[in-house]
């Protein structure tokens, strides 16, 4: 592990500029210029650089999607450690526009686990049509989620289509979707590394009903799911294989 300690670099000219633009009225932190600073890094050898990327990798190849969570629990910490990860994410303009909503709160679980199964319900038999449902054959599920009340944790991971300004003017949030689903990467890559199980659940249809119930603002729209925890003892996975690297990697020399 290397420290990266990133220190703020102020020049003389800097602050001149700061002392110019506090005399303007209502100058807010997002409007004031952002200044460059030393990229903090040290370099690994090409060894360590091998081994640290496939000793990633070996971790990263054992992730299951793990629909059969224990209700053992797990500290609010680790949790606060991988969303502190999802938030180091890359996002459009620097606008980090994700808002990760945890619960824990048993009820607030089974109402979530309700208006999820009523809507997957409708999902499966209409929405989703016959082809969708054989192609789900292998994977195993259904509209019944139990995982949404037994796991200790979901993490319901929220797009910010826009923000706000200090002014209360919109602010833009580009490419947010992609910045969510990036953010949602590195959650999952952090679950992974925390030795914790979760399944990337896309509630279809049940974005507002859970936007009211959580009393997210409006601005906020409901991306994905993650229940997080310990596998259940015995747990099963499909059988699924991963393309091998010349299916996924071309290379141009
Ligand atoms: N959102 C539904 C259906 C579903 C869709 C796909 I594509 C999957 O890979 C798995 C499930 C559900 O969570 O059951």
């Amino acid at each position: 592990h290397s420290n990266i300690v990133v220190k703020p670099v102020k020049s003389e000219s800097a602050n001149e500029q700061v002392d110019e633009v506090k005399d303007d009225d209502q100058q807010f932190p997002e409007d004031q210029e952002v200044l460059p600073i030393v990229f903090q890094y040290e370099k690994p050898s090409e060894v360590d650089s091998i081994r640290r990327s496939e000793e990633f990798y070996l971790r990263m190849n054992q992730r299951r999607s793990v629909r059969e969570i224990s209700s053992d629990p797990v500290a609010l910490e680790v949790i606060e450690n991988i969303i502190k990860t999802g938030g180091t994410s890359p996002s459009g303009a620097h606008t980090e526009p994700w808002t990760f909503v945890v619960v824990s709160n048993l009820e607030m679980k089974q109402q979530i686990r309700q208006i999820i199964e009523a809507e997957e319900e409708i999902n499966y038999k209409q929405r989703m049509g016959d082809v969708w449902v054989q192609d789900l054959q292998p994977v195993g599920t259904t509209w019944v989620k139990e995982y949404l009340t037994e796991a200790p944790w979901l993490i319901l991971i929220f797009k910010q289509v826009h923000g706000f300004k200090q002014n209360g003017q919109k602010k833009i949030h580009y490419y947010n979707e992609i910045s969510v689903s990036i953010a949602t990467g590195f959650l999952l890559a952090a679950i992974q590394e925390a030795g914790l199980v979760t399944v990337t659940t896309t509630p279809l249809n049940c974005g507002p009903s859970i936007r009211v119930l959580l009393n997210r603002p409006v601005n906020e729209k409901l991306l994905l799911l993650l229940p997080v925890g310990y596998p259940k003892v015995g747990a099963t996975v499909p059988d699924f294989k991963r393309k091998p690297l010349y299916d996924i990697m071309v290379h141009y020399q």
